[in-house]
């Protein structure tokens, strides 16, 4: 079967791209993410996108088991060829597929946990990079597991409007919220390296913070941003993490319900899109080596206001590990 058979259209050589918008209206035909080539549909890969459809972790408002396919269906309303601010068109330059769902157990976190391990793994290299649509933020912590088994531990750039770093919920140790304080006491990520950005919203007990700060996160509230500017936040995340591989974990809560209502735990106050956007293109994309977007929760969003925000910015995260060009401009 040729690349045209496919109806993809042709980058560089043996790279096989998204189904071309001029061939098909990109209303219609393939549902995988921006309508790339599926992972069986080719001999190998750069990059894989992944679905991780569990919710059985959330602690308020259900649904993220929903989020891949309302992410893959609203990465329709995107033009993948070009990305002009990073000026790099990233399915010419490496191979990228959407390797599906992984199938959750729904009644089992843990066993859910492992099948997410497992896909991850199976998928994961030194020179295979995966980004995973969720699902709660719980998917994150085998996703880690898998990263920490290849490249060893890794600095955690954690975009959220909450720490995840609380013990338990109702005596469950792994949860939503719960997560990157078992990614540190696992031994997951390199200590002090690791940088929550966009918290804010009233907490459990001050004591939070201070358990945060000894796993050893640093913390840019959302607040902050005002005064640091997108600049200020790029060069404290970059002072951060240094040359460390870098896990990049994306909660669309981070940004305002304004601009992404379709959430689980939404709190005011948030980054708006162009701000959340325009700060991950200052981020080294040599460094990432895999990431995830977690928690939009299709149910609550409207006009697919969140799953394009989510959509878009797995597009970015692609096309930052694809590499800016020389003119790039964020
Ligand atoms: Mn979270």
């Amino acid at each position: 079967m040729t690349n045209n058979d496919l109806g993809h259209a042709s980058g560089n050589v043996g790279i096989v791209g998204p189904v071309s918008g001029t061939e098909m209206p990109r209303f219609a035909g393939s549902s995988t993410f921006t309508r790339l080539p599926r992972h069986d549909e080719v001999s190998d890969y750069s990059i894989a996108v992944l679905g991780a459809p569990f919710d059985g972790g959330t602690s308020f408002r259900p649904g993220a088991r929903f989020g891949p396919s309302a992410v893959r269906q609203a990465s329709r309303n995107l033009r993948p060829a070009y990305h002009p601010d990073l000026d790099v068109a990233p399915y010419q330059r490496l191979q990228v597929v959407d390797a599906g769902d992984v199938p959750c157990n729904p009644f089992s976190i843990d066993e859910a946990l492992e099948q997410i391990d497992r896909y991850a793994t199976d998928l994961l290299s030194q020179r295979h990079r995966l980004i995973t649509i969720g699902g709660d933020h719980t998917v994150a912590l085998p996703l880690l597991r898998s990263v920490a088994r290849v490249h060893g531990p890794v600095a955690l750039v954690h975009f959220d409007a909450h720490l995840d770093t609380w013990d338990t919920y109702f005596g469950a140790p792994r949860t939503h919220g719960t997560i990157f304080r078992r990614a540190f006491e696992e031994g997951l990520l390199i200590e002090d390296h690791s940088i929550h950005v966009g918290t804010r919203g009233p907490l459990y007990s001050g004591q939070d913070l201070v358990e945060d700060a000894s796993f050893g996160f640093q913390v840019i509230r959302a607040g902050e941003l005002d005064r640091l500017g997108i600049e200020g936040v790029v060069h404290r995340i970059r002072t951060r993490v240094g040359d460390a591989p870098i896990y990049l974990s994306v909660d669309i809560d981070v940004l305002d319900p304004a601009f992404a209502p379709g959430t689980g735990t939404p709190e005011m106050g948030g980054l708006s899109s162009r701000e959340l956007l325009h700060i991950l293109r200052g981020l080294p994309g040599d460094s990432l080596v895999a990431s995830d977007v977690v928690e939009v929760s299709p149910a609550y969003d409207h006009a697919e206001v969140t799953s394009l925000a989510a959509a878009t910015i797995v597009y970015d995260v692609i096309a930052l590990m694809a590499g800016a060009g020389p003119n790039a401009n964020p």
